[in-house]
């Protein structure tokens, strides 16, 4: 398989033209791509919305991620296809919704449009990243926790997610070092969730930065979200990933598949012209779950958390459930 980039020995692309039997590459083959290369361009493979949306949901489980306070992102199907970040600015790199329990295993960028100027799509292999860093650094990083606090609507979540509230609630549950208190008479929900800044990469079992430290040093507000790490450790990571980072040029049509617990990705910033490019979060198939049907209120979800064995609750209040989950 082609290099993404021949000069940084990074990612793959595959072709039409590589591809015997015509059409897109087989499951097997894309996956084994992806966990070789942690981003696989696909070209000249002429896929539309719909296309699109069927390529990515043979590839795993979509579960939009995108849970913010203030939410730019656009839903552009009832199907979990969002467009990128709104406006033009450039965005550090990141690996998509690090700091939430919902944290997408692939990301799949597909561009349906692009005259812009710029508004290249950054990536960058946090594996080679990681190891390329000092063993004094690496060891800091290893012990870091970025703390994510978040409190919502139940309406709002289900927006976001665009799932019903007790499928989040069990994704929830998944994940270790989440805590979740579900107020069912305000109808509102507050997460906290500790994430290791250093996560092993899910397909090659390797230690990765693959998180937001970057884009939080870049905002300004580290501190907030990290305790007692130095910016400049963070800012020294940031000099070393740029140069490890390509930066690819859309054609309409081009898909990019990014394991987003190995990969980051970012953007260069955008003038004139069209940009159009459009994402779907995905799980993998082991995370792959059963969907609830219809909205579950609170009540049903927090009856469906207490027969679950991986929720340990620690008080139940009639209204108010507060307890955290182990991974099972
Ligand atoms: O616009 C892009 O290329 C990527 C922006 C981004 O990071 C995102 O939408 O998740
Ligand atoms: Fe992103």
């Amino acid at each position: 398989m082609k290099f993404l980039s021949d000069e940084l020995g990074l990612g793959g692309v595959i072709e039409s033209s590589d591809v015997l039997a015509g059409g897109l590459p087989g499951n097997d083959e894309l996956l084994a791509a992806v966990a070789e290369r942690g981003a696989v361009l696909l070209r000249g493979f002429h896929l539309d919305k719909d296309s699109f949306e069927r390529f990515t949901d043979s590839i795993g489980t979509v579960r939009p991620a995108n849970v913010h306070w203030v939410t730019t992102r656009k839903f552009e199907s009832s199907r979990g296809t969002e467009s990128v970040d709104f406006g033009n600015d450039a965005i550090p790199l990141h690996a998509e919704s690090y700091y939430t329990p919902i944290c997408p295993q692939t990301v799949v960028f597909w561009c349906a449009n692009s005259t812009a100027r710029g508004g290249e799509t950054l990536i960058c292999d946090g594996e080679r990243l990681y190891e390329s860093l000092p063993p004094d650094v690496q060891e800091v990083l290893r012990s870091t926790v970025i703390h994510w606090r978040y409190q919502c609507s139940f309406a709002r979540l289900v927006e976001q997610t665009q799932r019903p509230l007790a499928e989040f609630l069990e994704w929830c549950a998944r994940t270790p070092n989440c805590e979740v208190v579900v107020d069912d008479k305000q109808r509102q929900l507050s997460i906290s969730y500790s994430a290791p800044a250093i996560r092993t990469a899910e397909w090659t079992r390797r230690p990765a930065f693959a998180n937001n430290l970057l884009s939080l040093a870049h905002s300004g507000v580290l501190a907030d979200w990290v305790a007692d790490l130095d910016p400049d450790l963070v800012a020294t990571v940031g000099e070393l990933a740029e140069k490890l980072t390509l930066k690819h040029n859309w054609r309409p049509g081009d898909v990019l598949v990014i394991d987003n617990t190995r990969f980051m990705h970012g953007r260069a910033a955008w003038s004139g012209g069209t940009r159009d490019v459009r994402v779907r979060m995905l799980t993998s198939d082991s995370l792959r779950i059963r969907h609830v049907d219809g909205q579950a209120d609170a009540g049903t979800a927090i009856k469906r958390l207490l027969r679950n064995t991986a929720f340990r609750p620690r008080s139940i209040a009639t209204n108010r459930l507060v307890g955290s989950w182990v991974k099972r």
